[in-house]
């Protein structure tokens, strides 16, 4: 009980809960399954830019989207070492991923048609990730806090280089301005579901809120992104494909239309347009790696034994 009521003072005083602290068996399960969710969106969103790493226009964006990838590589390791600060086993939470147990963010289960959506990813994608994620810096737990900022930090570079990249586009000839309207057409619907279903059918919400765990709520997050994003489309001069998009002086918020909640649920139930190509990449190259592992660990080994001896 007094634990229990150390941890309750801890989250009302806006306190962080470390690894070594009591937390209840619901708060530990929580953090491991979003922030293994996390970690796998990380890993498996390079997927869909690194498609284009070799035929990158020119050599300056071939290095930026080499960094960028590589970035997210590190974000994901990160986030596994936070995860397993809560007592998860790495190998177990990739077990978990390669045999569809676990989920990774619907939104890099659409494939990647065009350069254009390489600016398009780092602009919306990325954006929408911040949005996400810079309340994620105030989490309660201190390691996936952490994390999250120096994540949020390389994601803000992601997100410029790819506003740059489509102001550039943008500035070119108009096959290229058409090709940077087809990708926002078909990536904006997609970004809104990275926030997660709407707040009445969010299972998980109301108690990760109470546990600080999430400081805002999925349509919270959605609004916020929206009002951020629709400026920065004028700006560039790309429409995004809403009708209904519309600034609501009494609500000070633009008001907008409804995501295709069909969709979300069957690309999130692994129906999506690349889900089975995005495992099946992710399996072949655990595979591969599996001689890596190996000589990691006698080598590991090896040394401890020398230094034992
Ligand atoms: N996709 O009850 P809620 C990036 C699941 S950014 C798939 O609302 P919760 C950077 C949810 O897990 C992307 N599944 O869930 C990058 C739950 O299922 P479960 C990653 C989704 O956790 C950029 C069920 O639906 N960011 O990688 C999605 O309270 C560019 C009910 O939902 C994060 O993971 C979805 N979109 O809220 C990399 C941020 N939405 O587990 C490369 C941290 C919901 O009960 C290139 N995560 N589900 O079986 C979060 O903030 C939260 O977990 C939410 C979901 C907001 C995603």
């Amino acid at each position: 009980m007094e634990l229990e009521a150390e941890f309750e003072r801890v989250l009302a005083a806006d306190q962080r809960v470390e690894p070594r602290d009591w937390m209840p068996d619901g708060y530990r399960r929580t953090l491991v399954r979003q922030i293994a969710q996390h970690a796998h969106s990380e890993i498996i969103g390079m997927q869909p830019e690194g498609n284009w790493i070799s035929r990158a226009p020119s050599l300056r964006r071939k290095a930026i989207l080499l960094a960028k990838v590589q970035d997210e590589a590190g974000h994901g390791l990160y986030l596994y070492a936070a995860a397993e600060t809560l007592g998860a086993d790495r190998a177990d939470l990739t077990e978990r991923l390669i045999t569809g147990r676990q989920k990774y963010s619907s939104i890099f289960n659409y494939p990647t048609l065009t350069f254009a959506d390489v600016g398009v990813i780092g602009w919306l994608v990325d954006g929408a990730a911040i949005c996400n994620q810079v309340p994620l810096c105030r989490t309660s737990y201190g390691p996936y806090a952490r994390a999250m900022i120096r994540v949020c930090k390389e994601e803000s570079f992601h997100q410029r280089q790819g506003y740059e990249l489509l102001a550039t586009m943008m500035a070119g000839t108009d096959a290229q301005r058409s090709m940077v309207q087809d990708a926002v057409d078909r990536w904006w619907w997609p970004s809104l579901m990275m926030f997660g279903p709407p707040d009445a059918e969010s299972a998980n919400t109301e108690r990760s809120v109470a546990w600080r765990i999430k400081r805002n709520t999925n349509d919270e997050l959605r609004q916020k992104f929206v009002d951020m994003t629709v400026p920065q489309a004028a700006k560039l001069g790309v429409t995004l494909p809403d009708p209904e998009l519309r600034w609501n002086a009494e609500r000070g918020h633009h008001d907008f239309g409804t995501p295709d909640w069909d969709e979300f649920r069957r690309v999130v139930g692994g129906d999506g347009p690349c889900n089975a190509q995005r495992v099946a990449h992710r399996r072949t190259a655990h595979e591969e790696g599996e001689w890596v592992r190996a000589a990691a660990t006698a080598h590991a080994a090896k040394r401890a034994a020398r230094e034992a001896g």
